[in-house]
């Protein structure tokens, strides 16, 4: 760990009370020359670092910014995460984890970004990314799985969005395969890429965008009917640098169950549990056409059951489709 965040650490401890230089240059076993660069180097990150003569330094605000030192403070996961690059803009965290997956950064590197100038969702659509205002990141991993069972992976990272908004009190609903819903209008996303040969996984990376600040007006004129922020269907501000931790843990913990046994049974249990369209009349649209059909489960390989009008039944694989409501998004 380095100087600046020893110095964060200690003041983080003693939050609310001022703490000599002396003091801090005692325990760390450093010069208080070499305090005084990393309290600069802090305050340049956006924290708010009080200093009165002979009291010494006391920490007062934590930026709402991205900051590793924060994130990492939150990840208790053994491996994802814990080489974290974070950008202040990027055009995609997804292009630009392929590309260091191409350059063979470890598994489990997580990239993240305040924005994104050239999000992208499937199919090549877009993905709106403002600065500051969401989560966009992508953890490149290297498992030993089937390439036909990555798809599961999606379902994985959607159970571990919805767990961690859980833990912050958050009720959401997700639409399978990819989509986190609150109040019927889309919050997350989630885009699966694979590099693999045959039957060999060279990399997977796992993209995934929270809308955390927007507010509905600050919306693209095409999104403001179906797209939303946590903060604008619920009001809860989640401190981002905690909410990646609280995801990363939750996703890493479905992940090894993914790695051990091939399958995504909790996954799949809480994107049962917690549909947006089990039991609903939707459209399925797969290129030029679109049939009416209605959702009935999600089953044991994550696929989604349905049943046309004549009561023939069929399982969706994901990738294929997209789902639309019959009157709004969802
Ligand atoms: P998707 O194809 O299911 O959804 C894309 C569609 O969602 C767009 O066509 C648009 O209608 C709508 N949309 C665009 N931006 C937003 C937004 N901010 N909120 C709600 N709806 C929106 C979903 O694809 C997968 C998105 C993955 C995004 C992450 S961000 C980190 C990583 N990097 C990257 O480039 N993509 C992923």
């Amino acid at each position: 760990m380095d100087l600046k965040n020893k110095v964060l650490i200690f003041l983080e401890n003693k939050k609310g009370i001022y703490i000599s230089g002396e003091k801090i240059s005692e325990e760390l076993n450093v010069t208080r020359a070499a305090v005084w660069k990393a309290i600069g180097n802090l305050r340049r990150e956006g924290y708010i670092i009080e200093s009165v003569t002979k009291h010494g330094y006391k920490l007062m605000e934590v930026p709402d910014k991205l900051i590793p030192a924060e994130i990492k403070k939150y990840i208790k996961a053994q491996y994802i995460g814990n080489n974290l690059i974070c950008f202040e803009t990027l055009d995609s965290t997804n292009t630009k984890a392929k590309e260091l997956a191409e350059n063979g950064v470890p598994h489990g590197t997580l990239i993240i970004s305040e924005e994104q100038t050239g999000g992208r969702g499937r199919y090549g659509r877009n993905w709106s990314s403002p600065s500051g205002q969401g989560i966009w990141m992508s953890v490149v991993l290297r498992p030993e799985a089937e390439p036909a069972n990555v798809a599961r992976l999606t379902i994985i990272a959607a159970a571990a969005v919805h767990a961690a908004l859980s833990v912050n009190g958050i009720k959401a609903d997700i639409k399978w395969p990819n989509d986190i819903i609150l109040n019927g209008k889309k919050i997350c996303g989630i885009l699966t890429e694979m590099n693999c040969e045959l039957n060999r996984i060279n990399y997977v990376v796992v993209g995934i965008g929270i809308n955390m600040l927007t507010k509905t007006d600050e919306f693209p004129e095409e999104l403001k009917e179906k797209a939303a922020s946590v903060v604008s269907e619920t009001g809860i501000v989640i401190q981002r640098n905690k909410f990646i931790g609280d995801i990363i843990n939750s996703f890493e913990e479905m992940y090894d169950e993914f790695i051990i046994t091939g399958g995504a049974e909790r996954a799949i249990e809480v994107c049962r549990n917690n549909s947006a369209v089990i039991g609903k009349m939707i459209y399925i649209i797969h290129r030029e056409s679109k049939r009416r059909v209605k959702a009935l489960d999600i089953d044991e390989n994550g696929l989604l059951v349905v049943e046309d009008e004549k009561g023939s039944r069929e399982s969706i694989i994901f990738g294929e489709v997209s789902i639309r409501g019959m009157e709004a998004y969802i």
